[in-house]
């Protein structure tokens, strides 16, 4: 069973891949181009109606967007890989605090 990542290079999806990455998951790469406006073409719209990448489809099918969902949902699928700290940790609720302010604050501006 694959996890497969909509995005384009130099987006936001990089996030996702390196997590699937680092996680050894089996993963596929779809390139939806920012160039050519795909994320706004009605297959893209139908996984992602925001038109925005990265989507994420999970092996049962599941679409997962927005990227601190996407990374959070890959760390709980992968408990062995240690993407985040410990549960209950100090060291997790600052995992969250960053993913938190780079996804409101700092995705934003770019
Ligand atoms: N809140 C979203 C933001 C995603 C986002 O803005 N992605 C950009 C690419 S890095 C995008 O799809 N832009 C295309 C557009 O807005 O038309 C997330 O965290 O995943």
């Amino acid at each position: 069973m694959t996890y497969t990542i909509f995005g384009d290079k130099g987006s936001g999806a990089f996030s996702a891949e390196a997590a699937l990455a680092e996680a050894d998951a089996p993963y596929e790469f779809r390139t939806i181009s920012l160039e050519k406006n795909e994320q706004k073409q009605p297959a893209f719209l139908a996984i992602n109606p925001s038109g925005k990448m990265p989507a994420l489809r999970l092996p049962e099918g599941d679409i997962v967007t927005e990227s601190s969902a996407i990374l959070l949902t890959i760390a709980d699928h992968f408990p062995n890989a240690r993407l985040v700290p410990p549960q209950g940790s100090s060291q997790r609720a600052q995992a969250y605090r960053w993913l938190a302010f780079m996804a409101s604050e700092i995705y934003p501006m770019v």
